[in-house]
């Protein structure tokens, strides 16, 4: 059963207004179960409604986008068959971001690779894992660099110090979640965000300009997160993703309408030339090269 305390995706999303480009990509989402078929970890720190691919697949639809990028989220742990199964029925309107243990044997990353993985995550929220064994991590990022991956990282923006050296020393491209996670009432222009802009300016470092719905403090329509995802894709259009992250685990004060989170697109991304590379260029080369 669901945790009762956190809120189930939206039953009936609104139609954006915004009308996305052809091939658009939704790089951040998930699914989640059904249980029954594949169940939760047992070292899960939560446990989601049942969100499977056909769901995922109608949503992908009624929003207008072509392809997804599905990212294996923590409540599966490095159980990927849920997100490898909607890869294989997606065929190529799918890739995959998975979570996989130091032990992973040659064989599982290659069945992963034909079925479209093309990076793994390293979780850093305390409340999601237990540990992030930086040396474990480091093994697995060497093993997946030989296959063309990248690492994609979760983490909140008070880590970012004591983080920056090992970011920085990954031999891959690396994919920030969620903005860097950064505290809003700190403002674009103060000290904390000042930080991680710094970071972007290696080249390595791509950054998803996601999640407002976590990171808001006024609540929707967002207007708190939209200065610092403009100031992101300004300042590195090649660089930046966006997801809807549905079904939204953890969502406790309100639980968004993907409509609505989509209409927030053209707000931080103004022009159509940085639209298409949002939602179309940068996607398809980081994870449609081949
Ligand atoms: C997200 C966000 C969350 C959860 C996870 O792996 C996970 O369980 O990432 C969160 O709770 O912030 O994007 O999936």
């Amino acid at each position: 059963m669901a945790d009762a305390n956190y809120l189930p995706f939206h039953p009936s999303p609104s139609k954006p207004t915004f009308a996305v480009p052809p091939h658009a990509v939704d790089a951040h989402c998930h699914v989640f179960g059904p249980a029954a078929r594949f169940p939760f970890s047992p070292a899960r720190k939560y446990t989601p409604c049942d969100a499977g691919k056909e769901q995922l697949f109608a949503l992908r639809d009624f929003l207008g986008f072509e392809r997804n990028v599905i990212v294996q989220a923590t409540c599966h742990g490095s159980d990927n068959r849920a997100m490898e199964d909607a890869l294989l029925t997606a065929g190529d309107r799918a890739r995959g971001v998975a979570l996989v243990e130091t032990n992973v044997s040659d064989d599982e990353l290659k069945r992963l690779d034909a079925a479209g993985v093309r990076g793994v995550r390293f979780n850093f929220l305390r409340r999601l894992v237990d540990s992030s064994p930086r040396d474990q991590f480091m093994q697995v990022a060497r093993r997946v660099a030989d296959l063309g991956w990248h690492v994609v990282v979760y983490f909140e923006a008070p880590d970012l110090d004591d983080l920056r050296p090992f970011l920085t020393s990954l031999p891959t491209e690396v994919i920030v979640d969620h903005m860097g996670r950064p505290d809003v009432r700190g403002g674009v222009d103060g000290p904390e965000f000042a930080k991680f802009l710094r970071l972007m300016e290696n080249e390595k470092f791509w950054i998803k300009v996601s999640g407002p719905e976590r990171l808001t403090v006024a609540g929707p329509p967002y207007d708190d997160i939209v200065p610092f995802a403009r100031r992101l894709v300004e300042t590195c259009p090649d660089r930046v993703l966006w997801g809807t992250d549905w079904p939204h685990p953890n969502m406790t004060s309100h639980m968004p309408d993907d409509g609505q989170l989509v209409d927030v697109i053209p707000r931080i991304a103004p022009t159509p030339a940085l639209v298409q590379q949002l939602l179309v260029d940068n996607p398809m080369r980081l994870y449609w090269a081949r």
